[in-house]
């Protein structure tokens, strides 16, 4: 597309848009030049490219399409069906997967169907096997009484959330931790790593139907061959969410034991983070799953977004080209100049360092909450966001960490060199920053004190940084 195209392109939309409710065009806009000034280190955000943006925007969102491609409970999804089988070829070539549901809307959408699957592929319930074979009507009170309960107390062993994991991975405030009797693995405490004997222990004593890999906040990688080889043992389903790396797995910098897709049983992710796709989620199976997944929609999930998935078939057309690789091999070297930067400087990092996408520091060495930092930074232009460290003290809330990611930063051109002065900025801020007392003169997790000269000048450096960077240089709204 040429930079005219892109520019005529959202500036009419922008145009029309105004026409009817000005204050949403001026936000859209508002949105762009916010992204534009920020240095966004949030580990889950990226920048969608003009064309996956513009796929969503567009007469797909008016179409109803339950069910699935050439079976559908509506008429008229003949091009729903192009755009949904042209998303679901794509992901199952980039992948190496033999079925791809590309339908969820969302992360949680995506593991969801992944448990239904799961569920309804393995627990042993005659009600159950009924309702599959559509003999509802021969269903008593009784049997749907013992279904309910039976697929509700299944077991779930997944990584603990301040480990890294993630909620839905059978946390209480999720309803996979009210669905299922969940059990967590952690890390070691003197590495921060996975200790997989640990694992394989769990999984003997409590022997769960589902064992979940995948975290939202650990920064290294996970070794998936042995953690099937654990769920074999113990006759577990063995599912993997991957939507923090997914866009690692797409560019091949995660192969061999670390690629999920061919250990895992069922697979899951967002398309949105490390992908670089649009907003939504995504699922990948073998044969064996494949027809319960595909009921992913009206069972679990509403109506399926065409206009998302015309634009996830367009972001994994573009995570197939050659330079996606590059692109994902420079965030993995990116993180690790961040993380080399601050261990320099004396921050302390979970795990001491990263082989992913991500950098956990552990904020209690600055004498900070994860909050006081969050908005300290957030102060100096610098977006991240607060996270549980393992054993965290301070709780979900206000929390001891602070998660860093370089998926968007790479997106724009940083390079190393930006991530060391990257490193730089950061430190200024999280050593020059103190602890703030309440209103009573008590210590405070949430209030700080940061001389706003220093925020002033961070921001100003943060800005230059950029400045060589432009987000999205062919976009000129004018
Ligand atoms: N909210 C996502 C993240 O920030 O990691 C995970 O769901």
């Amino acid at each position: 597309m040429s930079r005219n195209a892109e520019s005529t392109a959202f500036r009419s939309a922008l145009e029309v848009v105004r026409g009817v409710e000005p204050r949403v065009a001026d936000a859209i806009a508002a949105e762009l030049a916010d992204q534009r000034e920020s240095l966004k280190l949030i580990a889950s955000e990226n920048y969608a490219s003009p064309a996956t943006l513009l796929a969503m925007g567009n007469w797909f969102s008016d179409k109803y399409a339950e069910g699935t491609v050439g079976r559908r409970f509506y008429a008229g999804c003949q091009n729903v069906d192009t755009v949904e089988a042209l998303a679901a070829e794509h992901a199952r070539e980039l992948f190496g997967a033999s079925h791809a549901y590309v339908q969820p809307h969302s992360g949680i959408d995506a593991n969801l169907v992944a448990f239904w699957a799961v569920l309804a592929d393995r627990v042993e319930s005659p009600a159950l096997r009924k309702a599959q074979a559509r003999q509802v009507n021969d269903l008593t009170e009784a049997d749907w009484f013992a279904l309910r309960r039976e697929l509700g107390n299944q077991r779930m062993l997944g990584m603990s959330l301040d480990a890294g994991g993630h909620l839905t991975h059978g946390f209480r405030p999720n309803i996979s931790g009210k669905m299922f009797d969940q059990r967590s693995y952690g890390t070691d405490p003197a590495t921060g790593l996975i200790d997989y004997d640990r694992v394989a222990e769990a999984a003997r004593e409590f022997k769960p139907l589902i064992l979940v890999a995948g975290y939202s906040a650990y920064p290294r990688k996970v070794n998936f061959r042995i953690m099937r080889e654990i769920a074999d043992s113990v006759g577990a389903t063995f599912m993997v969410d991957m939507a923090h790396f997914a866009g690692l797995v797409a560019g091949k910098v995660f192969t061999g034991d670390f690629d999920p897709v061919p250990h895992a049983h069922i697979v899951t992710t967002t398309t949105h983070k490390s992908l670089r796709g649009p907003r939504g989620g995504m699922v990948l199976c073998g044969p064996e799953l494949a027809d319960q997944v595909d009921r992913g929609c009206p069972m679990v999930l509403g109506g399926p977004l065409p206009h998302v998935m015309a634009a996830k078939a367009v972001a994994l057309a573009e995570a197939r080209r050659p330079d996606f690789a590059d692109y994902a091999q420079r965030i993995v070297y990116n993180a690790q100049a961040l993380a080399d930067g601050l261990l320099r400087r004396g921050a302390t990092l979970v795990t001491g360092g990263t082989d992913n996408h991500l950098v956990l520091i552990d904020v209690s060495g600055y004498g900070l909450t994860g909050r006081q930092a969050e908005q300290a930074l957030l102060d100096s232009g610098i977006v991240t966001n607060r996270n549980s460290v393992p054993q965290d003290p301070n709780g979900a809330w206000y929390t001891s960490g602070i998660r860093i990611g370089t998926p968007a930063l790479t997106t724009r051109g940083l390079g190393t060199a930006e991530m060391d002065a990257t490193a730089e900025l950061i430190h200024t801020v999280l050593s020059q920053t103190t602890p703030g007392t309440g209103p009573d003169g008590a210590p405070s997790k949430a209030k700080y004190v940061l001389d706003p000269a220093v925020a002033e000048s961070v921001g100003k450096q943060a800005a230059d940084l950029l400045t060589p960077f432009p987000l999205y240089p062919a976009v000129d709204l004018g």
